[in-house]
């Protein structure tokens, strides 16, 4: 009876450690893209490169550049992460973080929305943000999409780059998506648990 709370109590070790050691195998991959707070202007259809940032006009609103009525598009790119080829696109994602720094020019905020490639729009974080005020917002996308859906854009079109889309009157000056990945078990943290299970069965041989 003795041995057998002492076998239970190191086999609950034996799990406690396996969930340590796994949970520090998530994965968090970073991307960012900048911009300045004042960029370059052009008249449609020509475009604006605001650093890792691209403006296009419309043919009503010809004036790009000015933060109003114009779509930005940038790409948030994963592979340059150091971490990146320990990352599965089929892994599951337990956070998406964005934030995202953005100053309003007019009061037309209030219909503007922001979406990754192909996926449905935010609105809610965005439209009640005050007009001239430069504003870093920060929140989970995963409120937003599914990690599958998030994922689906990453191992989409290029491995490794989520597409990113902004509508339509401010000006973005960085952006910023942490992905981070649920842990799984490593063939080093199974190689262990064997050893453990080993290690159990010679005290209990020794024991008896
Ligand atoms: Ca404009
Ligand atoms: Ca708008």
């Amino acid at each position: 009876m003795k041995f057998m709370k002492g076998s239970l109590l190191s086999t609950i070790f034996l799990l406690l450690t396996l969930v340590v050691l796994n949970n520090s195998y998530a994965l968090t991959l970073s991307a960012s893209a900048s911009g300045e707070l004042i960029p370059g202007t052009a008249t449609y259809p020509n475009t604006v490169t605001n650093g890792d940032f691209m403006i296009t006009g419309n043919h009503i609103a010809t004036l790009v550049g000015n933060g109003i009525d114009e779509y930005t598009t940038w790409v948030f790119d994963f592979t340059s992460d150091t971490d990146y080829g320990a990352f599965s696109a089929t892994d599951t994602l337990t956070s998406a973080w964005l934030t995202l720094t953005l100053t309003p020019k007019t009061g037309l905020i209030t219909t503007d929305s922001m979406r990754i490639n192909g996926l449905p729009v935010i609105t809610d974080i965005i439209q009640s943000l005050a007009v001239g005020v430069t504003t870093t917002i920060e929140f989970e996308l995963l409120t937003y999409y599914t990690s599958d859906q998030i994922m689906g854009e990453f191992a989409s079109s290029v491995l490794g780059e989520i597409g990113m889309f902004y509508q339509d009157d401010a000006i973005l000056s960085f952006a910023s998506l942490d992905l981070t990945t649920a842990p799984v078990p490593e063939p080093a943290t199974m190689l262990l648990f064997g050893l453990g299970i080993l290690g159990l069965a010679g005290v209990s041989r020794k024991n008896i």
